[in-house]
């Protein structure tokens, strides 16, 4: 039995009229709240009450005092409807951002209390959910990240993940695709308690779904059974026993939607709207609940607090163990948690870009991506990659890096298989529950299967990285389907988000710098399946890149009549067209933009600056143009992509859709009338 273990047992069980009273509080706080703000989902919060009422008050390690204490298990609320849920515990409990007030003030601007639980906005939320299947891809990165820590940490890390799942969440996609990871990764800390109430917004679940849910769980590998999720005892010892197991495990337990109302229970129109005053009164009467709204009688909710604080002891035995480390580990395990990059970093990144400058090469950026991780991941034992199947096309997995499986744990590449929705749902939950830098790699072109994903890391400012390869036309044969052209473009919209494309092994560098120090949001790193020049050879302390754009050729002499503005492959093409342009007399600037987002983001004398004052502007990017006119103006000239492209050696493409030095050459000629 761990240290742990024998700290906290688990408390004996609420009688069953103490059960019921301690349930009913939710209960009556979630129609009390939604009634108030005329909007919100009291069905799943009447329904889920029990399960929560068992979870909370008899196994789930955490305490209210200390939301962020790092070794809490982990409770999701994947089903983010059911928001009041959350609060109505996190009040009941004693959290202390979370009051009365804040309750009343239920979906209202500047509250703590959202339509959908947001992580940054809640203490005691873990992550930001809504978008049904997303809390269950991230609870699954939580339970990969708790396993992979404990095997670096020891016992200090030692919790577990649980879920609240809904039909819905259980209905998308995403959910087959962590399923059959946390199956496969046998995360047997994770517990998904499945709110099995066969009714969701159009009606019955019948209209639309058959699945045996508990055959689908136990076909990728979980132990699943079915419970009355009313029955207080059988939620926990169906909790109990899912603890002691080897596998990840499911609980369906069969619910009500809306339990206690009167005439809505068991049905839709319980889901998501005020349940009106009458049916609010006879749901009081139906539940023995006499209070008036929004308060609690003080008995219950001293058995709240009471749960909120029984894991106090567990806490403080948790920071004596963690007091008697080394104070090495210690600061290692502080430093990770707190997502401060190690002292080292900065001097290994130097040391490996004065070894770029001194060996210029020719290489794909991915390849120079490979190289770069080679380096960084040593300096940075907190990164922890991965491919959705696509490892040696994406380069992610340096040299020696272990794999993280059932057996290892402490391995540090994941391979995702081709998941790439589930990848990216898990890499968040690996980067809320904190202590990880998780980076992964697919193709560019399937940036739309993480999307999702992405978003809600932009939305929580966390720090993932996608690697995203064969960014381009550039990739060749494999055609249309496997090139991206409206992608940049589409992940550029993403507020929040840095996308950055690197043009040689330098950028690459930087951009990976970039995306490391970008602590509070996602990074994609869009790069070349094909070979580039080396056009950065000098050395520069200064990550050039952080500008966003900068010169990185500039007029030969004074005032340069075109600026060509270019990214990634794209730069080299730019470079090759200024020399056409200057043996014809036409002074030309070439201008690098790595990085829309930092350059927006820069001073507007700094931006006019980098953008200048050439008569003719040009932009170069094998995309789409929407988004370029903030640099090239509506009146520049873009020399992209405007459909989808074709199957043909990159070469042939490049001319065929003219993004050529000479097409290049010609635009601003023609532009400038000469
Ligand atoms: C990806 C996604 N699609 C659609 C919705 C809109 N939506 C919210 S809840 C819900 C389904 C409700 O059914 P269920 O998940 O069973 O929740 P319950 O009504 O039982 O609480 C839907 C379609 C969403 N939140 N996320
Ligand atoms: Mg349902």
């Amino acid at each position: 039995m761990s240290a742990t273990a024998a700290v906290q047992r688990d408390p004996a069980p609420l009688d069953r009229a103490a059960h019921d009273r301690m349930a009913n509080a939710i209960r009556a706080l979630a129609m009390d709240a939604v009634e108030l703000a005329k909007s919100g989902h009291p069905g799943l919060p009447m329904g889920a009450a029990d399960i929560a009422t068992v979870l909370f008050t008899q196994f789930l390690k955490f305490d209210a005092a200390d939301p962020q204490w790092p070794d809490r298990d982990r409770f999701v609320l994947s089903a983010g409807h059911g928001s009041m849920l959350l609060y109505a515990l996190l009040y009941l409990l004693g959290y202390e951002a979370m009051t009365i007030d804040q309750i009343k003030r239920f979906r209202q601007l500047g509250s703590n209390t959202p339509g959908h639980p947001e992580n940054f906005e809640t203490p005691g939320v873990e992550t930001t959910t809504g978008p049904l299947g997303q809390g269950l891809g991230n609870a699954v990165g939580m339970a990969i990240a708790e396993r992979h820590l404990a095997a670096q940490f020891g016992e200090i890390v030692d919790h577990h993940t649980y879920v609240l799942a809904s039909d819905g969440d259980l209905m998308e996609g995403i959910s087959q695709e962590a399923i059959a990871l946390a199956g496969h990764l046998k995360l047997n800390r994770l517990i998904v308690l499945f709110d099995d109430n066969g009714i969701s917004i159009d009606g019955p679940l019948s209209l639309a779904d058959s699945t045996d849910q508990v055959k689908r769980f136990q076909a990728s590998g979980w132990n699943a059974t079915r419970i009355d999720g009313h029955d207080p005892q059988a939620i926990a010892s169906a909790i109990a026993k899912a603890k002691s197991s080897d596998r990840p495990t499911m609980i369906a337990c069969k619910t009500t939607i809306g339990f206690g109302a009167p005439t809505k229970a068991g049905k839709s129109s319980s889901h998501g709207s005020a349940l009106g005053a009458d049916e609010i009164k006879g749901a009081r009467e139906k539940l023995g609940w006499s209070a008036p709204p929004f308060e609690i009688p003080s008995d219950i909710l001293n058995g709240w607090r009471a749960a909120g604080a029984r894991g106090k002891d567990a806490r403080k035995a948790w920071e004596q163990r963690l007091a008697a480390l080394p104070v090495e580990t210690r600061g290692e395990f502080a430093r990770r948690h707190n997502g401060d990059l190690p002292l080292g970093y900065a001097d290994t990144a130097r040391a490996f870009k004065e070894k770029l400058i001194a060996e210029p090469k020719e290489v794909a950026t991915r390849v120079a991506s490979e190289n770069a991780l080679g380096a960084l991941t040593g300096a940075v034992p907190e990164m922890v990659g991965g491919s959705a199947d696509l490892t040696g096309s994406n380069n992610t997995r340096p040299k020696g890096m272990a794999v993280l499986s059932a057996d290892a744990f402490a391995g540090r590449f994941i391979h995702y298989g081709i998941r790439e929705h589930g990848m990216a749902a898990a890499m968040n939950g690996m980067a809320l529950h904190r202590g990880i830098i998780p980076y992964s790699g697919t193709f560019l072109v399937f940036s739309d299967y993480c999307r999702p994903a992405l978003r809600l890391a932009a939305l929580m400012g966390e720090r993932v990285i996608h690697v995203m390869t064969h960014d381009s036309i550039g990739l060749g044969e494999d055609g249309p389907t496997h090139q991206p052209v409206e992608h940049l473009a589409a992940l550029r919209a993403i507020p929040n988000m840095r996308v950055l494309r690197p043009c040689d092994a330098v950028e690459t560098l930087e951009c990976w710098q970039l995306a490391l120090e970008h602590k509070d949001g996602p990074s994609v790193l869009a790069l070349t399946r094909q070979n580039l020049p080396q056009l950065r050879r000098e050395m520069t302390t200064r990550n050039l890149c952080a500008a966003g754009a900068y010169e990185i050729a500039p007029s030969i002499a004074g005032q340069a009549s075109v600026s060509i503005f270019a990214t990634g492959s794209e730069v080299a093409i730019a470079v090759e067209a200024k020399k056409l342009l200057d043996a014809r007399g036409v002074l030309t600037r070439v201008v690098s933009v790595p990085c829309f987002e930092l350059l927006a983001a820069a001073d507007a004398d700094t931006r006019r600056g980098v953008i200048g004052d050439a008569a003719v502007k040009v932009g170069v990017e094998a995309a789409v143009r929407q988004g370029w006119d903030a640099i090239i103006g509506a009146d520049g000239v873009f020399v992209g992509m405007t459909g989808f492209g074709a199957s043909a050696p990159y070469k042939d493409l490049y001319r065929h859709f003219g993004i050529t030095p000479e097409k290049v050459a010609e635009a601003a000629l023609s532009q400038l009338g000469t």
